[in-house]
């Protein structure tokens, strides 16, 4: 599934590569006179560079009118080319390959390259210049690679050094989908990396065919053609490509450089040190000691703070909700903190929660992938009598462990909640049972208790409202509204666990999973009054709420009733995190009264102002 806006732009480069491939392939073996090796190097620097492997092999290689190719591959810039070509086509195919398997067995990304390093050298070396081109070389295979070993090394040692920092950098970068092979970032990164590769090793390249250490871009006819015509030899004919048997007279590939050993010998010093730099420079900027497993396929907030020593768990705690794992999508005619009915089992009230991956509706056209209990957000409210015994089967179908915690309640030990402290977290697939009595009564709510900051902050959370076993009539009133609070974080259509941290400050706001406009607006007459239970089920954020209109009277805090001589009258209150409040609003006048909170910025969406506000604000509608 396309998550992000370069999938579809690599889809359509693949498309063009793959067209691009073809091309080339049919042109090579129908068309060019030229060693087998040589076609097969441009058909895979072709499928690694897609559209620009095809421009460097129409403009440097593919002969223009029949018989024109030996004349027309002579210049150096060509021959240097063609060299490159050679050199990228073995070591990268080598690089690749060790990059996917290195990826599929989760080592570390410095394993990787080390692992990579050797696989390409190899492949260029024993396989790519030795095998491939002995029949152009003469020799034996062992003579080949001695031969080869100099100059192979230096081309690889300079295209790795412009390879690796781009394979470091964008696969440990903010979209590490490209550290995953089943993805097609992956093999972008690839295709960029061998762009790379292949700019930083043609200089050297040039000089080593100058210098005769390499072969540039060769000729071969045989067949209909005539195999035993003279060529139309050159100044370069001298190393460049004829298979024995030509031409008479045509030395076998003299390779005699003319290269001095200082020259040879600090090229390929030079070479190791853009090497080394290539390979250790990144790690100053990046965590090269994480894994594709560990972090594989996460996709970081921007604006995180990502550096050398982020440990896997940071960015696994920060990483957007994956959009594939979303199982429902639910529209603005779907309510959170919808109370579930309870089944009886005997004396015991059972509720089963499921956790799962929603799309969830905040506003008319903005979503938000949320983690949710029985698909929505927030969670049902559970309500039961002070003394009931309850039962709460929790069934987890997230894609990581989850708990719950029934915050505030006094309950035997193992039904509290906290992962790894009370209880083992709960599996995907697996299902934990809750069990206790109600002593208390008020309001409380529920939560995950595992990577809390994660996951409260995409939704996991409910009001529980214990009623009493014996009603105050003081406390009642004509109304009643049970109020969450949420902070998000929604950037290019992904969502991120909103918390206190650099790149991830919220910027939508719910009020019982909706932001304003889209919140409730709460009718009345002049002279009712209303009982606002203010959950702080808000995660890492304090909301200062505030009611317009007149103060309102706080008649229980943390789910406890205040004594009467206790109780007090406020506008404003600060939730915070956990918290609640039971708060008594009369209207005396009537018209539009807010409730909101009084930091400006939860009152708007993403920093806009809706219809006079946003995020945590809603509507008290007063008539006479
Ligand atoms: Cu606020």
């Amino acid at each position: 599934m396309f998550v992000q806006p370069v999938d579809y732009f690599l889809v359509a480069w693949f498309i063009v590569a793959a067209a691009s491939t073809a091309y080339v392939a049919w042109d090579q073996f129908r068309n060019n006179p030229e060693p087998v090796v040589m076609k097969w190097g441009f058909v895979l620097v072709t499928l690694y560079m897609g559209p620009l492997g095809l421009l460097l092999y129409v403009l440097t290689d593919k002969e223009p009118r029949p018989g024109e190719h030996e004349r027309f591959v002579q210049a150096l810039w060509k021959q240097g080319v063609g060299s490159t070509i050679h050199c990228v086509a073995g070591d990268a195919t080598g690089i690749i390959l060790a990059a996917a398997v290195t990826a599929v067995l989760g080592l570390p990304m410095w394993i990787d390259l080390i692992v990579e390093y050797i696989a390409g050298f190899a492949f260029g070396l024993f396989i790519f210049q030795s095998l491939f081109m002995k029949s152009m070389m003469g020799g034996t295979y062992a003579q080949n690679v001695r031969k080869m070993f100099m100059p192979e090394f230096i081309s690889m040692n300079f295209m790795m050094a412009a390879m690796a920092p781009v394979m470091s950098f964008l696969m440990m970068g903010r979209d590490m989908r490209a550290m995953v092979p089943t993805e097609l970032l992956f093999w972008g990164v690839m295709s960029l990396g061998v762009i790379a590769g292949l700019v930083g090793a043609y200089p050297a390249n040039v000089w080593m065919v100058a210098r005769r250490l390499k072969h540039g871009l060769m000729t071969e006819r045989h067949g209909s053609r005539g195999a035993h015509e003279p060529h139309a030899h050159n100044r370069h004919a001298a190393h460049r490509g004829h298979k024995g048997g030509h031409a008479a007279g045509s030395p076998k590939h003299d390779m005699s450089s003319d290269a001095t050993l200082p020259q040879l010998a600090t090229m390929a010093a030079v070479s190791a040190v853009a090497l080394v730099i290539g390979l250790v420079a990144p790690a100053n900027w990046v965590n090269l000691r994480l894994s594709a497993h560990q972090v594989g396929g996460a996709i970081m907030p921007p604006g995180m703070i990502m550096d050398r020593n982020t440990p896997a768990e940071a960015m696994r705690d920060m990483a957007a909700v994956d959009p594939r794992d979303v199982v429902g999508r639910f529209g603005l005619d779907t309510r959170g903190d919808r109370e579930l009915a309870p089944r009886l089992d005997g004396d015991v009230k059972m509720f089963d929660l499921e956790t799962s991956v929603i799309r969830w509706t905040i506003l008319p056209g903005i979503t938000v992938d949320a983690y949710a209990f029985n698909s929505q957000v927030p969670g049902p409210r559970l309500r039961f009598r002070q003394g009931d015994r309850v039962r709460i089967n929790v069934t987890n179908r997230l894609p990581e462990t989850t708990t719950v915690h029934w915050h505030g309640l006094i309950l035997p030990n193992v039904m509290d909640g906290p992962a790894h402290i009370t209880q083992e977290p709960i599996e995907n697939g697996s299902v934990y049972r809750y069990e206790f009595t109600a002593i208390q009564s008020g309001t409380y709510l529920y939560h995950t208790h595992d990577h809390v900051d994660r996951q409260q902050a995409l939704g996991l959370y409910g009001a529980m409202i214990i009623d009493p076993r014996d009603d105050d009539p003081r406390l009642r009133a004509d109304h009643e509204y049970t109020l969450l609070l949420q902070e998000w974080l929604l950037r290019e259509g992904l969502t991120y666990p909103a918390m206190p941290m650099d790149g991830a400050m919220p910027n939508y706001f719910t009020m019982n999973g909706r932001a304003y406009p889209a919140t409730d607006t709460i009718p009345m007459r002049v002279g009712e009054t209303l009982k606002v239970r203010f959950v702080g089920s808000n995660n890492g954020f304090i909301h200062p709420m505030h009611i317009h209109g007149g103060p309102f009277q706080v008649v229980a805090v943390d789910g406890q009733t205040l004594q009467p001589s206790a109780r007090y009258d406020a506008d404003t209150i600060n939730v915070g995190p956990g918290q609640r409040f039971d708060v008594i609003w009369k209207a005396r006048t009537p018209g539009k009264w807010l409730i909101h909170c009084h930091i400006g910025h939860h009152t708007t969406n993403n920093n806009v102002e809706m219809q006079g506000g946003g995020g945590l604000m809603m509507i008290i509608n007063v008539s006479t």
